[in-house]
């Protein structure tokens, strides 16, 4: 009998107290927020009840409070589940891969069975149940949200700047010549639509390859599902200034191409951005804001600079309690927020404050510590999926910090200095002096039974998760 009454008072109390909390992940294409997804709940499903020593910084693995991780279902059930599974044998492969990258939403669902330490309930020895739920999507859909708040004539006039840039002008050609032969006041032709389209579709993919990311908008590099759908087939109307905007607007006619487009775009803002912002990022508890800073270092200086309005499209405007745009786009719960510059594994220990420095510098205008109204917020830099070790090396009787690892590019094993990483954003002189090289690693071959190998994953894990699991 008492053991009855005892499991009803336990279940009432669990019911009443178990947590859920949903995590978003945000960074642009490349960043590595698959990588990091896939750490999370690696060195989550790693925690033991013997030696957590490779999860020092987070507490709660190393006082040995949480009893049990397990993956378990989701909410949605109309979402794909993430593929954590697939990720991990990539790296369990001789030659280990990456996880590819992604072209969907995913979810996870996590749950965390612990011990409470703090509070009423730790008298009646209950364990809690914290969920957690993430999700996964392709980077290029995430610069689609700014557009939320733009009409069609603001987004193209934006555009219309971003075509000072040479690389763009250039790659520009083909769809601006046809563009500009398009009268807008004529009836729409379906096909022309579509092929103009189509022209400007390969445009912003040259973009990209040339390791661009500021690509708006992101669902034409990476439709999914709305490939050749009309919604993904209007474009930037670049060469009209604002006078001509407004005489367009009293003169052509809603089956005119200025008034198919208007509509098309109108759509697309609606329905798919829309949609993908109350899905997904309206709910969310905490944010990590993942930033490879070290990859458009390497690309060229327009790269890094076509980064950075990227990220300030997103961030820049968000500080001191202001209503900006990410205040009105992620959710107004948000609590905690986390700055990581990822890929820490591709320099030396001793230039991790300047990598943070400059990851500080580039998502905020200035690189001030924004003190967002009633959120904590950190900044950090880690490797989810360190490959590469550590090491010192002498030579000439003198010794200095090195990594060693397998390199992309030749897969040979190498040690090397990659060079120092510049603490504020780089300026005239650094891009001519280009006297630093960051080598992509492969990754090390995961073994069975082992936690991927990480930087700091424990610190993100204690930021994230302390206060739910006390
Ligand atoms: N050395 C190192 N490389 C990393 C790490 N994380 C990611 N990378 C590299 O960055 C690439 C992109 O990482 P992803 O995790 O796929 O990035 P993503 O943000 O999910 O990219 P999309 O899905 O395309 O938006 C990987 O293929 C790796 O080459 C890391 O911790 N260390
Ligand atoms: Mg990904």
């Amino acid at each position: 009998m008492f053991n009855y009454i005892q499991k009803e008072l336990d279940d009432i109390i669990n019911r009443g107290f178990d947590r859920t909390l949903r995590i978003a992940v945000t960074g642009l294409s490349r960043s590595g927020k698959t990588a990091f997804i896939t750490s999370f709940i690696n060195q989550l499903l790693s925690v033991n009840q013997t030696d957590n020593s490779h999860l020092a910084l987070f507490e709660a693995a190393r006082n040995h409070s949480i009893s049990g991780v397990k993956r378990i279902a989701q909410l949605n059930l109309n979402i794909p589940r993430f593929d954590y599974e697939a990720n991990i044998k990539d790296l369990m492969q001789t030659p280990a891969v990456w996880p590819q990258s992604t072209r969907g939403v995913s979810e996870t669902r996590l749950a965390i069975r612990y011990q409470r330490r703090n509070g009423l309930m730790r008298h009646l020895k209950e364990k809690g149940t914290l969920y957690l739920d993430i999700f996964d999507y392709p980077g290029e859909w995430l610069l689609d949200l700014p557009l939320l708040e733009l009409d069609y004539m603001q987004w193209s006039l934006q555009q219309q700047v971003l075509m000072n840039h040479e690389q763009r002008a250039e790659s520009a050609k083909i769809w601006t010549e046809k563009l500009q032969k398009c009268d807008l006041n004529a009836v729409a032709d379906e096909d022309i639509l579509a092929q103009i389209a189509k022209d400007y579709t390969a445009f912003l993919a040259d973009c990209k390859a040339r390791g661009l990311h500021f690509i708006q908008p992101g669902r034409f590099v990476l439709p999914g599902e709305l490939e050749g759908a009309p919604a993904l087939q209007f474009f930037p109307l670049i060469h009209l200034t604002p006078t001509q905007w407004q005489q367009l607007k009293t003169t052509a006619k809603a089956d005119s191409y200025f008034g198919v487009l208007n509509k098309r775009y109108d759509y697309y803002r609606r329905h798919i951005v829309n949609g993908f912002y109350r899905d997904y990022f309206s709910t969310f508890d905490r944010q990590v804001i993942l930033a490879d800073c070290l990859t458009p270092l390497n690309h060229s200086r327009q790269a890094f600079h076509d980064m950075q309005e990227g990220l300030h499209q997103l961030f820049g405007n968000f500080h001191y309690g202001k209503r900006t745009l990410l205040n009105r786009l992620f959710s107004p719960k948000i609590d905690k927020l986390m700055f990581i510059a990822t890929k820490a594994d591709h320099i030396t220990n001793d230039q991790l404050p300047n990598l943070i420095s400059l990851m500080r510098q580039l998502v905020q205008e200035g690189g001030r510590y924004a003190e967002y109204e009633g959120i904590r917020t950190e900044y950090t830099a880690i490797a989810a999926i360190r490959a590469t070790q550590q090491v010192t090396v002498n030579q000439n009787g003198k010794t200095f910090k090195a990594i060693q690892g397998v390199r992309s590019k030749d897969k040979q094993k190498v040690t090397l200095y990659p060079g120092s990483v510049p603490s504020k954003l780089p300026n005239n002189d650094f891009w001519q002096r280009q006297t630093f090289d960051f080598d992509q690693f492969e990754p090390q071959t995961l073994e069975v039974g082992e936690p991927i190998p990480h930087l700091r994953m424990d610190a993100v894990l204690q930021f994230l998760l302390a206060d739910k699991l006390d």
